[in-house]
């Protein structure tokens, strides 16, 4: 849709006339503002000295204003102007008016709830194993997908107890991303990022409420998804010896067909001590918060205990069992080319995993390992390291005033200071940077899922560090991230489809280009710029931030996934449950 016409063609007077072409220069947050956030705008271009805001209702102006400054980019010669329109904060929506272009905004009480809603329920849309039905999914309704009733050992995977080519049923669960595979680090790494923020804000997950099966249970919305995939998960773990497998996947990619036509056979591989460290972790922490949840989850808590602890010894018994694909592919047939999650360093995973079971069980041993496996600085959290959920274990601060053992204070107060001392860093520059956001101002910042992994994640660390602080510009500099996301950005995308004006419509998402339906499902987080390119497309810019191309064959920039949304989940609800007017924090 075109806002600039809808523009013209509601204030007329003074403006250039309807039909000319204006310059796309204007980017900015296009999902809203609360009254009292910083609200600022860059234009992609320099030479812009003023600008005007307009009431869209009444064409009124309401703010004319000088730009703040003018930033050369990091990596490039391009230069952009910044303005800077805090002062408008009555709610309504607004026209932004600057060299030429224009641009809608809106001011309202909570923008970020529509953000949080959606990224919530786009894991609806991806549960494998069941009809996703018209009452909660609107136009993307669809038949169930991939029972995994009958899942074969891969030769990879056989053991004295299960042979090469049985069969196990491993129903449930989530589609990781494009791809119609399930992979259990991936899985774990996205429950145990949400289940950290939700224990952050347990009320406002309380009343959040999406529209899916379990709505009506009282259970809040964001647990009953997670427990869609724990369940699936349970079923990973080897009832022989408490190992888990690293994957349930077809040996290659199914092409862009319907879930329901898929044939190709599906595996579990082999056990790996990562994926079940990833397990063991996301199961201690989940029987520590599902404990609350018998009535709808009767058993559940000590039943994830108990696959938490015997995870746990397995890999602390096979502490070298890593997932590598290739050589998984040299010795055994059939070939497995789909995604590896390969990891060759599990400190990180022990660390989350008997941080986990120290909080859930309070046994001493655990609080040993994790101190002994505890890391030296902040790594913002993604599925290779896990260490800054094991982190974010330790620095609830509602946990901290809890904790009596001196060794486990102690730790509490080097953790603090990594993850301080990294926000800290992170936002030295913001103000100055050329979209006034912490993140999106250095190369590095740019990669395969970035915007999930460093984006979303780095506005969530910068939640933590405000809590942790007390100190505002964490907060304000959470939020610059967020508006990043949202649009003011050097591409102008607003990355999450269904959200602001301009938005990804071909994602890199097998449900989305079979269903029919123009639109793509809602409330997804695309990767986002990535020079590395490894798609082959072409891409209109070799710029790492302007590496982003809206095409379906894009895997490498435009793929969606549940590690992404599940940042987003953790960033928006983190910071929609900030700025509700009655938030104490
Ligand atoms: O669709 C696949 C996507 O989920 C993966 O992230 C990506 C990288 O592993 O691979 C995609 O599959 C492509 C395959 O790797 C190469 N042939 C084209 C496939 C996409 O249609
Ligand atoms: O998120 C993963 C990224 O870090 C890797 O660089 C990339 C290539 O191995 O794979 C990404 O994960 C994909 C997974 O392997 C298969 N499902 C789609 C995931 C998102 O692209």
């Amino acid at each position: 849709m075109n806002n600039k016409l809808i523009c013209f063609g509601i204030i007329a007077g003074g403006l250039a006339a309807c039909g000319q072409s204006n310059p796309d220069i204007i980017r900015l947050n296009q999902v809203g503002y609360f009254p009292q956030q910083e609200k600022v705008a860059v234009a992609d271009t320099v030479g812009v000295t003023e600008f005007t805001v307009l009431n869209a209702a009444t064409g009124a102006e309401v703010l004319k204003g000088s730009t703040q400054a003018t930033v050369p980019n990091p990596w490039s010669s391009k230069t952009r102007t910044t303005m800077d329109f805090s002062s408008v904060s009555e709610p309504g929506q607004y026209w932004l008016l600057a060299g030429g272009d224009t641009a809608v905004f809106e001011v309202k009480e909570r923008p970020l709830q529509v953000v949080a809603d959606a990224a919530l329920k786009s894991f609806y849309y991806q549960r494998t194993g069941m009809p996703i039905e018209e009452q909660y999914a609107g136009q993307w309704n669809r038949p169930a997908g991939h029972p995994d009733t009958q899942v074969q050992i891969h030769p990879s995977a056989a053991g004295p107890s299960r042979k090469a080519g049985d069969v196990i049923s491993s129903p449930k669960g989530w589609y990781d991303a494009g791809d119609y595979n399930k992979y259990i680090v991936n899985s774990a790494y996205s429950i145990g990022l949400m289940q950290a923020v939700y224990r952050l804000f347990p009320d406002y997950f309380a009343q959040q409420k999406v529209n899916i099966p379990e709505s009506n249970n009282a259970t809040p919305d964001l647990l009953d998804e997670l427990y869609y995939n724990l369940s699936w998960m349970l079923t990973m773990q080897d009832p022989a010896d408490g190992g888990v497998y690293h994957k349930l996947t077809t040996p290659s990619f199914e092409a862009f067909i319907k879930p329901a036509d898929c044939q190709q056979p599906r595996y579990v591989v082999q056990k790996s001590v990562t994926a079940t460290l990833d397990f063991a972790a996301v199961m201690a922490q989940a029987s520590q918060i599902y404990k609350a949840f018998q009535k709808d989850y009767p058993g559940f808590s000590a039943k994830a205990l108990r696959a938490a602890e015997r995870a746990y010894a397995w890999a602390e018994k096979h502490p070298e069992a890593y997932y590598d694909q290739d050589a998984l592919n040299q010795q055994y047939d059939p070939d497995v080319t789909t995604g590896a999650y390969g990891d060759k360093d599990a400190s990180d995973e022990f660390f989350w995993a008997a941080s986990e079971l120290y909080y859930t069980t309070g046994k001493q041993s655990y609080l040993i390992k994790a101190v002994k496996s505890s890391p030296r600085s902040y790594t913002l959290p993604s599925w290779a390291n896990t260490s800054a959920l094991g982190m974010f274990a330790w620095l609830v601060p509602e946990r901290e005033k809890q904790l009596k053992d001196v060794v486990a204070s102690g730790l509490v107060g080097s953790l603090k200071s990594y993850l301080l001392a990294y926000a800290t860093d992170a936002v030295k520059d913001a103000n100055e940077a050329a979209f006034h956001a912490p993140y999106g101002d250095s190369e590095s910042d740019f990669g395969w899922g970035c915007l999930g992994e460093q984006g979303a994640n780095q506005a969530t660390t910068l939640v933590y560090a405000y809590l942790l602080s007390g100190k505002n510009n964490y907060l304000t500099n959470a939020y610059r991230d967020m508006d990043y996301l949202l649009g003011r950005n050097p591409l102008g995308y607003c990355f999450v489809t269904g959200l602001g004006t301009k938005s990804p419509l071909h994602p890199h998402h097998r449900l989305s280009a079979t269903d029919g339906v123009d639109a793509p499902i809602p409330g997804l987080l695309v990767g986002g710029p990535n020079p590395g390119q490894q798609d082959g497309v072409a891409y209109p810019s070799s710029l790492p931030d302007e590496s982003y191309v809206d095409a379906e064959e894009s895997y490498a920039s435009n793929e969606i996934a549940i590690n992404w949304s599940a940042a987003l989940v953790a960033a928006s609800s983190a910071l929609d449950a900030l700025s509700q007017p009655s938030a104490e924090k």
